[in-house]
């Protein structure tokens, strides 16, 4: 784990009002899930059921540098109707983000305050980590974890290059409720296949529900974590010491654009990301995302029609019109290399083709 060796209480600027306020531990869920799988849809929707008194806070992980999350997640006046959402971007926020989870979570509870938090970790990260470092005997007091939601594609769950992957089968382990989200675009034959596969990893017993856009019943947040505690020494790694300020920031001030890209965990992340000055053609937009295939995309855009979040993956394109925005962002996410792990398939490789053309196509028609 990384090493700052603090208490979400002792960096707050104000301890004695935060201990005073969190007189018991504030009831924290984990969704998990690979990477478009849907859990930012399922927060949101769980969003909708918030009692208006109440504050509930969401910390986000993303894998690539500029976080793109928060803007799909927020709604105007997100404050005044007690929504509170932190971004921590830039890989698996136990290990090699510059702004580590437990500075991003201090700061998030002393801000708002929480009656409920809830927690999504990259479809990349390391669910496992991010758990023992919740359990952690000064966490304890302030987080009450309650049942880890683990989403999957039953349709991705069936292919061995997704249920061989070391960090989807972590995922699927850690699950206290597993979800089988997307229901909407299951065969018949999809469900008898994912209950084969379930059988086949041995995780038939673990209590499993459907999903269609994160339709879940809301009375599930009650449910209790049920799995044993997460093995403090499940695996460590390298935890790189990332600038306090993104390379990337320098230079969208200086420029007004910025581009980053990053490898990790055997998969390529890069990001472009433009002031607001810049009013891009919604068409273009369209065209040009709706043409390239990369594992994930995400994205922003203040254009002329006004500002649009593009979501995709598995080749479906979505856009919904969102209410403000400081700047245009976009990011995609794809396979490393053929060589690299289970990515050998002529799938992986023509998401790789795809992405180098998104790149070059990005370069000229967006620069
Ligand atoms: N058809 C269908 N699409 C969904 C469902 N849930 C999410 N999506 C879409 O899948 C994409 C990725 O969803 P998101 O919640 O951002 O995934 P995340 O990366 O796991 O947070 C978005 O375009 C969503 O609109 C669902 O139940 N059915
Ligand atoms: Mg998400």
């Amino acid at each position: 784990m990384y090493s700052y060796n603090i208490t979400l209480l002792q960096i707050s600027q104000t301890p004695r009002t935060v201990t005073a306020r969190i007189s018991s531990p504030i009831p924290t869920h984990l969704i998990t899930g690979f990477l478009g799988v849907g859990k930012t849809t399922l927060i949101k929707h769980l969003l909708e059921h918030k009692p208006r008194n109440e504050k509930w806070a969401i910390l986000v992980n993303e894998f690539g540098e500029i976080g793109i999350d928060g803007q799909l997640l927020s709604g105007p006046q997100d404050q005044q109707k007690g929504i509170f959402i932190k971004e921590v971007p830039g890989g698996c926020m136990c290990c090699t983000s510059g702004l580590p989870m437990q500075i991003a979570l201090a700061m998030l509870i002393s801000q708002s305050k929480p009656d409920r938090l809830f927690i999504e970790p990259t479809g990349l990260g390391h669910p496992n980590e991010v758990i023992s470092e919740l359990q952690k005997p000064h966490n304890r007091e302030v987080i009450d974890l309650k049942a880890v939601m683990t989403m999957f594609d039953a349709r991705k769950l069936v292919q061995p290059r997704y249920h061989d992957h070391h960090i989807f089968r972590e995922q699927l382990e850690i699950a206290d409720i597993l979800v089988a989200a997307k229901a909407d675009l299951y065969t018949e034959q999809d469900k008898v296949d994912m209950l084969h596969t379930l059988e086949k990893l041995g995780l038939q017993d673990k209590p499993r529900h459907f999903s269609v856009q994160g339709n879940l019943p809301v009375a599930l947040l009650e449910t209790r974590r049920n799995s044993a505690p997460a093995n403090e020494e499940a695996h460590h790694h390298h935890h790189a010491d990332a600038p306090a300020t993104p390379a990337w920031q320098t230079q969208l001030e200086q420029d007004g654009c910025a581009y980053t890209q990053q490898t990790r965990s055997g998969f390529i992340t890069e990001g472009w990301i433009y002031d607001k000055s810049h009013i891009f053609d919604f068409t273009q937009i369209f065209t040009l995302l709706n043409g390239i295939n990369p594992e994930r995309l995400k994205g922003v855009f203040i254009t002329e029609r006004g500002i649009f979040g593009f979501n995709k993956t598995d080749g479906i394109l979505s856009c919904i019109e969102l209410s403000e925005s400081d700047d245009s962002r976009l990011e995609i996410i794809y396979p490393a290399s053929s060589e690299s792990g289970t990515d050998t398939d002529d799938k992986a490789s023509s998401v790789w083709h795809s992405a180098l053309d998104i790149n070059k196509a990005i370069r000229t028609r967006l620069s």
